[in-house]
């Protein structure tokens, strides 16, 4: 019998993962990747009595090889947040995805733990750059302002680590930073002890000082897109620079199209903050797009769609600008 815990590779995989590991500790096999990589459950050969926890990724993405899996006998846990297609009605398989817009995979593993590492899930949902459910969630702890940026910090450096094409382009295997964290219940411990956090935070800042040279592509009443080269850097930092300016402008959509070795783009498509929805709407219109309602992207999308791309998102956002009046 062979435990799997299949987590998205970002803060709010690993702090799911952490909290749960924590209170129920396991000796399992860890399977994880960059960010984008979730068509992870495909590399699991399941056999009978096998259990499996997926961790914050979307079942529409591992239909197939969840499918296989219960065929075979296994038993599977699922909390995600992603919007899941059917789900299958099986009797292995126990589901808890919630695809509200302040609703993370973290904060399904505070509630089914009774919120025995609550701290953990107020980093996992910092990470997923929902700062006001980070910060409901975080009110019984009683915690400083202080103490509440730095997991703040800690959430968006983790979310950093997770961005890349490949694990080449990451500070930490995602499995090697969850193996360094899972040694803390405390995350101010963890900061303290674990040479980590600084790596982390030394990259971030680097990375966003060359992110914020660039000019937007194209602004609009909608939103604003920017290119970004085909560097490791503009790899890391797209998704956190994404989150970033969805905070600094949240009536606005914004829209980061990094350049890939092959010539098209990888976006990363943030709806403003004050709306949350309609990220999910344009990505999906493309063929390997797809995502959530406040944060969506689209893995390969080919130099000549941008000026369809354009027009998606400033349609879809400018409608959304006028209901917002
Ligand atoms: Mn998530």
């Amino acid at each position: 019998m062979t435990i799997y815990d299949i987590f998205n590779g970002d803060a709010d995989g690993i702090c799911a993962l952490h909290q749960l590991r924590l209170a129920q500790p396991a000796n399992s096999v860890l399977v994880t990747g960059v960010k984008r990589d979730i068509s992870l459950l495909a590399q699991v050969q399941a056999e009978v009595g096998d259990q499996i926890t997926v961790l914050d990724i979307a079942m529409n993405k591992n239909r197939e090889a969840l499918l296989s899996a219960l065929d075979r006998g296994a038993q599977v846990q699922y909390f995600d947040h992603h919007i899941p297609g059917d789900i299958p009605a099986h009797p292995q398989l126990t589901t808890f995805i919630d695809t509200s817009p302040d609703i993370c995979t973290s904060l399904l593993i505070n509630n089914y733990l009774d919120g025995q590492f609550l701290i953990w899930a107020v980093v996992g949902a910092f990470g997923d750059n929902m700062h006001e459910s980070a910060i409901n969630a975080s009110k019984t702890l009683q915690l400083t302002s202080t103490q509440l940026d730095t997991l703040r910090e800690l959430g968006e450096c983790i979310n950093y680590n997770a961005y890349g094409e490949s694990l080449q382009d990451l500070y930490f295997h995602p499995a090697e930073l969850y193996q360094a964290m899972h040694h803390y219940r405390d995350p101010f411990t963890f900061i303290h002890e674990e040479p980590v956090f600084e790596t982390l935070k030394n990259g971030y800042l680097e990375d966003m000082a060359l992110a914020k040279k660039i000019k937007p592509e194209v602004e609009s009443t909608a939103g604003a897109i920017y290119f970004l080269p085909d560097a490791p850097w503009s790899r890391r930092i797209s998704g956190v620079f994404g989150n970033l300016l969805a905070t600094a402008f949240p009536l606005k959509a914004h829209a980061i199209l990094t350049k890939r070795a092959d010539g098209g783009f990888v976006v990363s498509v943030r709806a403003p903050l004050a709306s949350k929805t309609g990220a999910d709407k344009v990505c999906e219109q493309f063929e390997t797009g797809g995502g959530r309602k406040g944060a969506a992207g689209i893995n390969c999308m080919p130099e000549n769609q941008f000026d369809r791309f354009n027009q998606i998102f400033n349609t879809t956002f400018s409608h959304n600008a006028e209901h917002n009046r």
